[in-house]
């Protein structure tokens, strides 16, 4: 019989835990509480403008930052939604200094979540797309209690991640290793409904994602390789469109639906951060394990987002993340392995 309600995102998950039998539903638990805090924080987003939630807090972040009410807004919306869960012992915020060990008040859950909890803060008063990115790992540590090592594994022991796009319609997109899948929120019924099951990323596109206006930090290869992308050669899809949101969830939705390549690498601009200005843990894990889920790649350049060990909690990596052919050449230009850098 035709379903008059849709696929919600609690029975999807529910029926992906059923291929499981050893499941105990902790996991879907999770989810659950993820996918209520993106619902706060979409009506939280929705209501900039209407009511006094726009603006600077007052504060700069770990990053050197301003911190916006939206962005503490987040951020606390996320906690509430997790602490209380019983299914993780840690988190970590990109507007966190420090890793947040849940209380002894609470019992300790499987789980850790990193997060980044409003991606793309400086669009915030613009009404541009903006997002929440999530990471979520395996506690590995021996003990009752959390420790910093749980927190600070490599992206290929991720064990769930996704984003929620805060944009013409709220989309949450997440994988479990089994695939990506994207659900749209239907502001009628407060519910997100699967909309696309089994994304999967073109495996080369014609798009390229990327400040340009840091062009003369850059370093020769990535500059060679931007020259590359311009050159005219149908045959290649060259020249590439260029599509800059500057809000990395965003520009990432549109790669991982469009294809193409998102860049941001490092630069000499700040000598305090040389390797660019994306964080791993909370911004560049994530998104890598989607793009491998759907088909797709991300590099530093030299080595795969998911193969680096993270040795601090903010650590900044450059990023590389796209369509599987495109990054592949992108990574054959910061090695100086590209022919045509030379001779076209
Ligand atoms: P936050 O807003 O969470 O600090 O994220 C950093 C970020 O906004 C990314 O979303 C985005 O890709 C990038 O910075 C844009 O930076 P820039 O203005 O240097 O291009």
């Amino acid at each position: 019989m035709m379903s008059h309600i849709g696929m919600t995102i609690n029975r999807h998950i529910m029926e992906q835990q059923r291929q499981f039998p050893e499941a105990t539903g902790e996991f879907s638990g999770l989810l659950t509480q993820i996918a209520l805090a993106a619902k706060v924080v979409s009506r939280q987003v929705n209501q900039a403008g209407l009511v006094d939630i726009l603006g600077r807090a007052g504060a700069k972040n770990v990053h050197g930052e301003d911190v916006m009410k939206l962005d503490v807004m987040a951020h606390q919306t996320m906690i509430e939604a997790l602490e209380y869960s019983e299914h993780v012992c840690a988190l970590a915020s990109e507007e966190s200094e420090e890793a947040i060990f849940l209380s002894s008040d609470f019992p300790c859950g499987p789980y850790v979540v990193l997060f980044d909890p409003l991606d793309g803060s400086s669009n915030i008063d613009t009404a541009v797309t903006i997002g929440t990115i999530f990471s979520v790992h395996r506690k590995i540590s021996p003990g009752a209690e959390a420790t910093l090592d749980d927190l600070l594994q490599p992206g290929y022991r991720q064990v769930a991640a996704g984003y929620v796009v805060y944009g013409s319609s709220t989309m949450l997109v997440y994988t479990t290793g089994t695939g990506v899948h994207g659900y749209t929120l239907a502001p009628t019924v407060g519910e997100f409904l699967l909309t696309r099951e089994h994304i999967q990323m073109p495996a080369q596109g014609n798009i390229i994602s990327v400040n340009s206006g840091n062009t003369p930090y850059w370093s020769d290869e990535v500059r060679q390789y931007m020259d590359y992308l311009c050159q005219d050669d149908p045959a290649s899809h060259r020249p590439y469109s260029m599509r800059y949101i500057g809000s990395l969830v965003a520009d990432f939705h549109r790669t991982l639906l469009k294809g193409g390549i998102f860049l941001y690498p490092a630069d000499n601009k700040d000598p305090k951060t040389p390797t660019g200005k994306l964080r791993l843990l909370y911004e560049a894990a994530p998104l890598a394990l989607i793009a491998r889920e759907a088909g797709g790649r991300a590099s530093t350049g030299t080595q795969d987002i998911l193969d680096v060990q993270p040795v601090e909690l903010h650590q900044r990596v450059p990023l590389i993340i796209g369509s599987r052919d495109d990054v592949t050449i992108a990574e054959q230009f910061m090695q100086g392995r590209h022919v045509a850098s030379v001779t076209a």
